[in-house]
C-alpha cells in the first residue's frame, strides 16, 4: 500500500495524470497503488481474478491482474450502435459478458492491461465515456428509464445529461492518456477545476432524478436527489433531497446507511445551480481525514440538516422553497410491453443479475445482438439491471417476441414478482471487496425462494429481496424488504424491514446465516406474513405495522461485530 493518503495522491497527481501514461506503455503487469487510485477517475478499476488467487499463490505466481471498465450512461440511455460497440469490445477485450450496473451503466470485466487503452478509446469512439464513472467526482446520474413520451420523462433524461456535462472534471488528462489528445466534450483543461478544485471531492458523489410514483432510481440512496413535480402535464420543479448513501463496514458503529432527507424545492431552471451548490458544500466541508466518514450523509448527520440547508442557501441566487410531498408505489421497472404514448411501444426485458451473456440455454447476448442489428432500437438500462428496447413499431412486436423467446429469455409474466424485483451485486470473482458470493449464488437462492412463494401462493406478491457480497451496499440492500449482506465465505447477515418503495431502512434480524439457511429463514418470514397479515397487505406494510417502531433505525441496529480475520479468508486466499 502507498503510504500517501488518497487526498495527497489526488493533489499531487498533476490533475489526475499521475504515472498512468508511463505505466500503460511500460511492461509492468499492473499499476502501483497511487495510479490504482487515479485510474478510478478514468472509469477503470484494477482487479485480479479471485478464483485464481489460491492456485497462483501456490505456484508462486503473481495475481491474475485485470481491469473492470465502467461506462457512464446518464439516464441509462444509449443507441443500438453504442450497444453493439460495447458488445464487440466485451467480446474482443473483456470476459465476453456485459454487466448492467445498479446505476444504469455498463461494466466490462476481465480486460487485460495490454487492451485497456483500446477498450477505453473504443468506448469513447462510440460516443460514450468512462470519464468520471468512478473516483471522487459526481458519478453516473441516474433517471427513470421508462421511455414514456411525456414531459417529466423527457425532462428527466435531458436533466441527467445536463448534470453529467456540468460535473465532468475539466482536466484533459483523460484525453491525453486514452484518446491520443482528442478533446472530450466538456473538458478544457482549466487548471483550477472550477467545481472540484485541485483535490476533487472528499468521496464519490451520486445524483438521481425521480418521477413519482415510481421510485425506480431509489432516489433516497443518493447523495443528492431531484423529485419531479408535474402541473398541467409540465414539470414545475423538483423537490431536492440530500444525504443518502448505503456504504458501511461491519463492526464500525460509526458507519451506517442513510436515506436522503428533504432539503427544499426548486424550479426547473434552478436545478443545476442547486446541484452545484450542494456539491461544493460537500467539497468544502466533507471530511477529508477519514474516507469512511467522508460521504455527504455524515456531514449532514454531524452538522444537522438545518446547517446544511443554510450553507446551500448561501450559495444560491434564489430562496429554496419548502420541499413538497411525494408518493411512491414501487422501486421496480416497467417490464414487458408498454405503449410509449406516441404510437410506439417499449419492451422491458428482465435480465438475471444484469449479466448479458449466453449461458445455460438463456442467450441474452445473442438475442440483444440480433434485435440491435436487425431493428436498431434505442436502449435504456435500468437501475434494477434490466434493459428496455424502445421506439418499436407495433408491427414489429411479434418479431421481437420471437427473438426473445427463441433465445430462451423469460417473459416477465412467467417470473415471480419477487424475481422481477430482486437484485444482487457483482461480488466474486472480480470485486476486490467481496466477503461472500453474490451474483453467482443468487439465482439458485431465488429458485428455492420461488418454490416457497408458490407453496404460500405468493408468486405475485411484490416483496423486494436483495443480496450483496459485503456491507458496501452496491445492490442497495438496506431499504429492501429482505436483504442478505455478505460477512464471510458462505455467510450473510440477514436484514428485514425496508420497503417496496425504497423509503424505509432495514433492521438487523440475524447476525449470521449460512447460504444454505437462507430459504429456511425466508420461509419462516413468509409463514408469519401469510398467517398474520391483513387482507391485501403487502409485506412492506405488514412489517411496518408489526415490527417497525419509530421513524428510523439507530446505527447499532445495523451492526454486527467485524468478522474475524479467519472468517474473511476465501478458500485459502
Ligand atoms: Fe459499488 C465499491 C460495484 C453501485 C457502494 N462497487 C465498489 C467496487 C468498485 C469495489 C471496489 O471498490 O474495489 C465494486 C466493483 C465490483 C466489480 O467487480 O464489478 C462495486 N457498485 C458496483 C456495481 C457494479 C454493483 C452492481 O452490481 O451493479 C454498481 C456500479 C454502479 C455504477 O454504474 O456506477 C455499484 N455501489 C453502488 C451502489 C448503489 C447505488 O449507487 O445506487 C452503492 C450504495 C450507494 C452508495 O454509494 O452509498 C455502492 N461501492 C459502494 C461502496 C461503499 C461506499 C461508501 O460510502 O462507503 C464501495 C466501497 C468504497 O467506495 O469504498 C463500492
Ligand atoms: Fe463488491 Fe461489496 Fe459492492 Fe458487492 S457490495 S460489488 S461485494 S463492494
Amino acid at each position: 500500500m502507498s503510504s500517501k493518503s488518497v487526498e495527497e495522491i489526488k493533489s499531487q497527481s498533476r490533475a489526475l495524470r499521475g504515472l498512468i501514461g508511463e505505466t500503460l506503455s511500460s511492461d509492468a503487469t499492473h499499476f502501483a497503488d497511487e495510479e490504482f487510485q487515479l485510474l478510478k477517475f478514468h472509469g477503470t478499476y484494477q482487479q485480479d481474478d479471485r478464483d485464481q488467487r489460491v492456485a497462483r499463490k501456490q505456484l508462486g505466481q503473481d495475481k491474475a491482474w485485470m481491469f473492470m471498465v465502467r461506462s457512464k450512461l446518464p439516464g441509462g440511455d444509449l443507441t443500438a450502435a453504442q450497444y453493439l460497440a460495447h458488445d464487440r469490445i466485451a467480446q474482443e477485450l473483456g470476459n465476453k459478458s456485459l454487466r448492467i450496473t445498479t446505476r444504469q451503466g455498463f461494466q466490462i470485466h476481465g480486460v487485460l492491461k495490454g487492451g485497456l487503452q483500446e477498450c477505453i478509446r473504443s468506448i469513447n469512439d462510440s460516443g460514450v465515456t468512462t470519464w468520471g464513472a468512478c473516483g471522487d467526482v459526481v458519478r453516473n446520474t441516474i433517471a427513470p428509464a421508462s421511455p414514456i413520451n411525456d414531459a417529466p420523462h423527457g425532462d428527466a433524461q435531458q436533466l441527467a445529461k445536463e448534470i453529467s456535462r456540468t460535473f465532468f472534471a475539466r482536466t484533459t488528462a483523460y484525453a491525453e492518456i486514452w484518446l491520443n489528445g482528442e478533446k472530450l466534450d466538456g473538458t478544457d483543461s482549466q487548471p483550477d477545476e472550477p467545481i472540484y478544485g485541485g483535490q476533487y471531492l472528499p468521496r464519490k458523489f451520486k445524483i438521481a432524478i425521480a418521477i413519482p410514483p415510481r421510485n425506480d432510481v431509489d432516489v433516497y440512496a443518493n447523495d443528492l436527489g431531484f423529485i419531479a413535480h408535474v402541473e398541467n402535464g409540465q414539470v414545475s420543479g423538483y423537490t431536492v433531497v440530500a444525504g443518502g448513501g448505503f456504504g458501511m463496514t461491519h463492526g464500525k458503529q460509526e458507519t451506517h446507511p442513510a436515506l436522503a432527507l428533504p432539503l427544499g424545492y426548486v424550479t426547473r431552471d434552478r436545478v443545476i445551480e442547486t446541484a452545484v451548490a450542494v456539491v461544493t458544500v460537500q467539497r468544502d466541508f466533507g471530511d477529508r481525514s477519514d474516507r469512511k466518514h467522508a460521504r455527504l450523509k455524515y456531514l449532514i448527520e454531524d452538522r444537522g440538516i438545518e446547517w446544511f440547508r443554510r450553507q446551500v442557501q448561501s450559495r444560491l441566487s434564489f430562496p429554496l422553497l419548502p420541499p413538497r410531498e411525494a408518493k411512491w408505489n414501487t422501486v421496480g421497472d416497467m417490464l414487458g410491453w408498454h405503449e410509449q404514448g406516441d404510437g410506439k411501444l417499449f419492451c422491458g426485458v428482465w435480465i438475471q443479475e444484469g449479466r448479458i451473456h449466453d449461458a445455460h440455454g438463456v442467450n441474452y447476448r445473442s438475442a440483444f445482438l440480433e434485435i440491435s442489428q436487425r431493428f436498431g432500437f434505442p436502449i435504456r438500462l435500468t437501475t434494477n439491471c434490466n434493459l428496455i428496447f424502445y421506439n418499436i413499431d407495433p408491427a414489429q412486436k411479434s418479431d421481437v417476441d420471437k427473438i426473445l423467446t427463441g433465445h430462451g429469455l423469460s417473459r416477465p409474466a412467467d417470473l415471480t414478482h419477487v424475481r422481477q424485483l430482486a437484485q444482487a451485486c457483482v461480488g466474486l470473482p472480480t470485486c476486490g471487496l467481496a466477503l461472500a458470493e453474490s451474483e453467482r449464488v443468487f439465482p439458485g437462492v431465488l429458485d428455492q425462494i420461488d418454490e416457497i412463494l408458490a407453496e404460500f401462493e405468493l408468486s405475485n406478491e411484490p416483496i423486494l429481496i436483495r443480496m450483496t457480497g459485503c456491507p458496501n451496499g452496491c445492490a442497495r440492500p438496506y431499504n429492501a424488504d429482505i436483504a442478505f449482506v455478505g460477512r464471510g465465505p458462505g455467510k450473510y447477515a440477514l436484514y428485514v424491514g425496508g420497503s417496496i418503495t425504497g423509503e424505509r431502512l432495514v433492521g438487523l434480524q440475524q447476525k449470521t446465516i449460512a447460504l444454505e439457511e437462507i430459504p429456511g429463514r425466508v420461509r419462516s418470514l413468509l409463514e408469519e406474513f401469510v398467517r398474520d397479515r391483513f387482507a391485501g397487505e403487502t409485506f412492506s406494510d405488514y412489517w411496518g405495522r408489526t415490527h417497525v417502531n419509530g421513524p428510523a433505525p439507530r446505527p447499532e441496529q445495523f451492526h454486527i461485530e467485524a468478522p474475524r480475520r479467519d472468517e474473511l479468508v476465501l478458500a485459502g486466499e
